[in-house]
């Protein structure tokens, strides 16, 4: 077998490739399977040396890169990644699968990711600061709230944001919408701390009702739901879970899985204590005195998937590849019947087979949901903040909640309409395939666009 080159990559372009395959889109619109290896290269990517200096004056080296994918619905638009595992293939497939998702939105924004091999665990405050300026000083010539408006993404915070913004302003002498995710004084939206974290719940709500047939705000109580990961996305939907009265039973790190014993889950109070500990970049197991032994189990090195027990729930939100397939088959047989993606890809290949599987063969079907559609709030309201700052205004929580809550609303139901019309099972009974609606609806509306700008032909 050849190995692949870009493993992360290939996986995210199969995956697009295969649900298009296993439905009547190629047939319906022969001309778009000419597109896959347009479409698949970037328009751009940018590598670069990130020089800068440590605490005792050494000099230290990165590499700094941005993949500027599509720019046919607006300027590239997503996160940057700060994490050693950053490579080509993973800033590759990120972008890819990042154009698709911000079509789903609905709002006008074009897809690229960037980010750095530098680790933040550990770091100072200045040796963070020294750094951001240090991958500011290239990247400041490459973007604009115009042509390219990233963000923050693993590793990068509001803190980064900051140090980011900074940089950009004082290297470009220009203060503009050119980062999302500011704070609330320079230029930030409200919500965005929340969004995705909030987006993906609301996501799951418009699931639930759906399969229940019920238009009732109370379809998460006593749910229970296994949580993966313990940042921003990870914490945020935990906090909305609790506040729908669901049962938080997981959170994890890179480190272990804290799992509940009994019937009680998260509280509130937990997750700050959580949140606390990762702005300090702590590891969970440093939270012995909040999660004690008469109500948690602390399993190191481990994931949530295999040891929650009963759950109806699962909400994957640390990184890619965090379900495997067998641990997405012991979802099943735990009674798990909804999965969404907070993370990334956060299931490989073979967990996704067997979810799609089993909404095939059981009567009842399951529902799987991909991050580019069910993380999509996140970057959705990132446009909302480009947006503010576009015309120099700040709507109130109320109102970007509300928002926020209509695009994962609308991408649910584009998500369902779009599977049923690119259908080609023959049994129309089944519950709709959100992976393939949602892959169809994002690669259609980038293809006609590139269509009509003439980039495509
Ligand atoms: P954070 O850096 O805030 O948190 C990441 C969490 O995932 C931490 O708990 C971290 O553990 C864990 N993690 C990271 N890498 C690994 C790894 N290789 N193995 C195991 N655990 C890991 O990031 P976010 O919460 O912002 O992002 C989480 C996921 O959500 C990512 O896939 C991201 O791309 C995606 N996403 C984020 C959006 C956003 O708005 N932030 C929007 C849409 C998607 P530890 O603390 O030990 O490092
Ligand atoms: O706001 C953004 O552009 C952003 C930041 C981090 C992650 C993502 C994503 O959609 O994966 C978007």
């Amino acid at each position: 077998m050849v190995r692949p080159s870009e493993p992360e990559f290939e996986q995210a372009y199969n995956e697009l490739l295969l649900t298009l395959e296993d439905s009547s889109l190629f047939q319906k619109k022969p001309q778009f399977r000419k597109l896959l290896p347009v479409i698949s290269v970037p328009e751009r990517v940018i590598q670069f040396r990130v020089v800068w200096e440590n605490d005792a004056g050494e000099i230290q080296v990165n590499n700094g890169f941005r993949v500027q994918y599509n720019s046919t619905l607006g300027p590239y638009k997503g996160g940057l990644r700060f994490h050693p595992s950053v490579n080509l293939s993973i800033l590759k497939f990120l972008g890819y699968e990042q154009t698709f998702k911000n079509a789903l939105t609905g709002l006008s924004m074009g897809g690229g990711k960037g980010g750095s091999d530098f680790d933040p665990k550990g770091k100072s405050d200045n040796e963070i600061r020294r750094f951001c300026d240090a991958f500011m000083r290239e990247l400041s010539r490459h973007i604009g709230y115009n042509t390219d408006v990233p963000a923050g993404d693993i590793g990068v915070g509001g803190r980064e944001i900051g140090f980011l913004f900074g940089a950009f302003k004082r290297y470009r002498n220009s203060w503009e919408g050119v980062l999302t995710g500011k704070g609330l004084s320079w230029g930030g939206s409200l919500i965005r701390p929340e969004a995705t974290g909030y987006g993906l719940v609301y996501f799951v709500e418009r699931m639930l009702q759906y399969a229940l047939k019920t238009d009732s705000k109370d379809v998460f109580k006593g749910k229970r739901v296994a949580l993966s990961g313990s940042g921003n996305v990870a914490q945020y939907a935990a906090l909305k879970l609790i506040d729908l009265g669901a049962i938080v039973v997981s959170l994890s790190d890179s480190k272990g899985t804290y799992v509940v014993k009994g019937d009680e889950g998260f509280t509130t109070a937990e997750i700050a204590a959580v949140a606390d500990a990762k702005l300090l970049h702590r590891d969970l197991v440093s939270l012995t005195s909040t999660f004690v032994e008469s109500k948690f189990t602390y399993h190191a090195g481990a994931r949530p998937w295999t040891l929650v027990g009963k759950v109806d729930i699962a909400l994957p939100c640390a990184t890619q590849n965090e379900v495997s397939g067998a641990e997405a088959a012991a979802l099943v047989a735990a009674g798990c019947r909804y999965i969404a993606e907070g993370s990334n890809m956060g299931s490989t290949m073979e967990a996704i087979d067997v979810f799609e599987s089993t909404r095939r063969s059981l009567p009842e079907g399951i529902w799987y949901a991909p991050g580019k559609a069910a993380n999509c709030g996140g970057v959705a309201v990132s446009g909302l903040e480009m947006a503010q700052n576009s015309q120099r205004v700040s709507w109130t929580r109320e109102e970007v909640d509300r928002k926020l809550f209509e695009i994962m609303s609308t991408c649910f139901d584009v998500c369902v309409e779009t599977a049923k019309e690119y259908s080609i099972e023959d049994d129309a009974s089944k519950l709709p395939s959100i992976v393939k609606g949602a892959n169809i609806a994002g690669f259609i509306k980038v293809a006609d666009a590139m269509t009509n700008l003439g980039d495509f032909y």
